[in-house]
């Protein structure tokens, strides 16, 4: 038996030192220490040894068994070593192959134009800040000069979280903020998003308004227009005219809707001017007393002026884009047009 196991050594360790790969390998596997291997044939054997000598042959066994798995263990490194040189020495990088191109996104055509009216405002002394999206009744309408009940809520219908919290309708509630943390001489462009119950070619119920407001002494109306005057002829074209109409808000007293001539037709009416040769863009007016009270602003002092204006309208004219909803739809087709300023 001992003679058989020693062969048996012997045989495994050239058998072994002969493989080339890791197939050979684990075929030799199953033939020396598979459960139907040449070692498993010698422990049946056991049976037929006196009982005092099994437990030294068993030892024998289990020895014979570690040696093996030695020679395997150590082959089986040398292969894989020899593997991965092989698998390197295959897989060299081709460097004169062309690189795969990443696709480069665009600004959007609503940031375009954003940062367009900033500039344009920033140029006469606007500085550009933010407010909350979610608001307080208080500061969305009351502070606004518009109470519990007013009608003119209609107009901006939001969406309310509790009675009291809402998201807020337009950029305004910004100005109360403003005028309650500064003190005159003010001059905010203030811009985000705002909420409306509304939803149309164009009407979108989340769409981004930016607010102007400037608070000072001796502000008129004559100063409102010759700045949103200039600002149409910046954001358009020198030869835009512009035309003030008498309108109502509640914060504004007097208020203005703002007209410029339509820039595809000149003003002689066509389909994006729907043959009137005006397009509205903003409201705006002299903020109104009651506004700036709210606010403790001295209104024997100091006087101001409010604008906003929607970012959508704005480049829909712009780009003549007949529909407001091509903005929000994320089709790459549609958005890639505009990576020019
Ligand atoms: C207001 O929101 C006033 N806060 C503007 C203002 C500020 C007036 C300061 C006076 C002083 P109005 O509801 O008209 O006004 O909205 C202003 C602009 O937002 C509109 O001219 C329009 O361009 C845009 N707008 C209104 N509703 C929507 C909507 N659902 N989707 C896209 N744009 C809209």
């Amino acid at each position: 038996m001992e003679g058989k196991l020693k062969q048996l050594i012997s045989d495994a360790e050239s058998g072994i030192g002969l493989a080339i790969d890791s197939k050979e390998l684990d075929k030799l596997k199953i033939e020396y220490i598979g459960k139907n291997g040449r070692l498993t044939a010698l422990l049946k054997g056991l049976k037929d040894i006196p009982a005092q000598k099994r437990p030294v042959f068993g030892k024998l066994v289990n020895d014979a068994r570690i040696k093996i798995e030695q020679f395997f263990s150590i082959k089986e490194n040398q292969i894989k070593q020899r593997e991965k040189q092989i698998r390197i020495q295959s897989e060299t990088v081709d460097i004169t192959l062309p690189g795969k191109k990443n696709k480069l996104g665009t600004m959007h055509p609503i940031n375009i134009i954003k940062e367009q009216i900033l500039d344009i405002f920033s140029g006469f002394g606007f500085k550009a800040c933010d407010g909350p999206e979610i608001e307080t009744d208080y500061y969305n309408f009351q502070a606004l000069n518009i109470p519990v009940g007013h009608p003119a809520r209609d107009m901006q219908d939001t969406f309310y979280i509790t009675e009291n919290i809402l998201l807020r309708a337009h950029t305004s509630p910004t100005q109360v903020h403003v005028m309650e943390q500064e003190k005159p001489p003010i001059r905010i462009l203030s811009y985000g998003k705002v909420y409306r119950s509304d939803d149309d070619a164009t009407h979108s119920p989340m769409f981004h308004q930016i607010e102007g407001l400037a608070i000072d002494k001796k502000i008129t109306l004559c100063d409102l227009k010759g700045l949103l005057d200039a600002f149409a002829k910046q954001m358009f074209s020198t030869k835009t005219k512009t035309r003030f109409r008498p309108s109502y808000f509640p914060f504004t007293e007097p208020s203005v809707e703002v007209d410029v001539s339509c820039a595809m037709c000149g003003g002689s009416g066509c389909r994006l001017c729907k043959g009137t040769g005006w397009i509205e863009i903003l409201g705006a007016g002299m903020v109104n007393h009651r506004v700036l009270e709210n606010c403790n602003i001295d209104t024997s002092r100091y006087s101001g002026f409010a604008f906003g204006l929607g970012i959508e309208r704005i480049t829909l004219i712009k780009y003549g884009i007949p529909d407001i909803r091509l903005l929000f739809e994320n089709d790459t087709r549609f958005l890639k047009q505009f990576n020019k300023w």
